[in-house]
């Protein structure tokens, strides 16, 4: 009579010596590595699913970012700076922190948030001097008596002179101007998003646009500020270095006080390889003198003023003038 193995007993460890000691290691390992296989694939799965529906939203997000974009005003100007937030707030956070840490206690969000509430859901053509009040408080910085330059058509020399003189000032040295010197903005009056494909022009669509208003408002607060002697950096390569129609000539110098500022005292500088078209005896310049006078303020006028035109001179340094400066 033969007796008979219960038939889990036969595949089971105890199989002993039906099975090589390899095989029934082989046998034991199999269902880990189906089970080990099971979950890998599964990850699997999970991870491209997941990678999906990422890239389906990325997709999804640019697709309604473009049409949003699309359906915005369509301006003749260009649009507002890519980036404009992240721009605004690096410069806000470098100027107050690193470049004047006495404005450390400036808060960049709260100027930033003042800045966009201006042209943010807004009639871009209707901006007021009035809606750039709170970033003008929030901004407010002291200007040192005699340490204003203004500039008019010569805005990179200027520039590049309180660069090396930097106890001078131009709009674009304090922390307003810098924030958004050379950039554009505008946003949209049915939306809450920065219009990036075009901004209202100053002389083809309105001039009571966001950009417009902001240099204009932050400049008479500029002129407002000035004290003692004033400078002005004039371009004597245009036929007319004095024009009534820029912001210096219609807005700052309307705004000097003339209890508080003595003198202004214009550079009137001329490019190195440009023709020499004005002067400080020219008639727009006798405007500018008349202008000031009836306002109280002494006018005085130099040309070609030698520390900026040794600047102009580095570049240009086998330019015949340079030789005798
Ligand atoms: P302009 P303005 N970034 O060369 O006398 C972007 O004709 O009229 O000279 N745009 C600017 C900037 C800037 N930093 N500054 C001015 N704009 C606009 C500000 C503005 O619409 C300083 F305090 C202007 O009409 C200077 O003393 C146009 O660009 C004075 O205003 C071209 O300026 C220079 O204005």
């Amino acid at each position: 009579m033969t007796t008979q193995r219960p038939p889990d007993q036969e595949s089971g460890p105890s199989a002993g010596p039906l099975l090589s000691p390899r095989a029934a290691a082989a046998l034991q390992a199999d269902p880990m590595d189906a089970e080990s296989c099971c979950r890998r694939r599964w990850r699997c799965l999970l991870i491209c699913a997941a990678l999906l529906v990422v890239i389906g939203a990325v997709v999804a997000g640019v697709l309604l970012h473009v049409r949003r974009q699309r359906e915005l005003a369509k301006w003749r100007g260009p649009g507002s700076t890519t980036h404009l937030a992240e721009i605004v707030l690096g410069r806000c956070f470098a100027y107050t922190q690193l470049k004047r840490p006495e404005l450390r206690d400036k808060d960049c969000h709260q100027i930033w948030n003042a800045f966009k509430n201006v042209f943010v859901h807004k009639n871009q053509c209707n901006i007021t001097e009035e809606d750039y009040q709170p970033l003008l408080k929030l901004t407010n910085q002291n200007i040192p008596c005699g340490k204003s330059l203004f500039w008019s058509k010569s805005g990179n020399l200027a520039h590049q002179y309180t660069k090396v003189q930097p106890q001078l000032l131009t709009l674009e040295d304090t922390l307003v101007g810098y924030m958004v010197d050379g950039l554009r903005w505008c946003g949209d009056e049915g939306s809450s998003e920065l219009n990036s494909g075009s901004c209202p022009d100053w002389k083809e669509d309105c001039n009571n646009n966001p950009n417009f208003v902001f240099w204009k408002t932050v400049s008479k607060w500029f002129a407002e500020s000035a004290c003692g002697v004033a400078q002005v950096m004039l371009n004597g390569s245009l036929p007319e270095a004095f024009s009534k129609n820029s912001i210096f000539g219609s807005v700052e110098i309307y705004n000097l006080h003339p209890g508080k500022v003595s003198v202004l005292q214009a550079w009137m500088m001329h490019d190195i390889e440009g023709k020499s078209r004005d002067s400080c005896s020219s008639s727009s310049i006798n405007e500018l003198r008349s202008i000031l006078k009836q306002r109280g303020i002494n006018f005085n006028c130099q040309n070609d003023y030698r520390p900026a035109k040794l600047l102009q001179c580095v570049s240009h340094s086998e330019h015949a003038s340079c030789s005798r400066i």
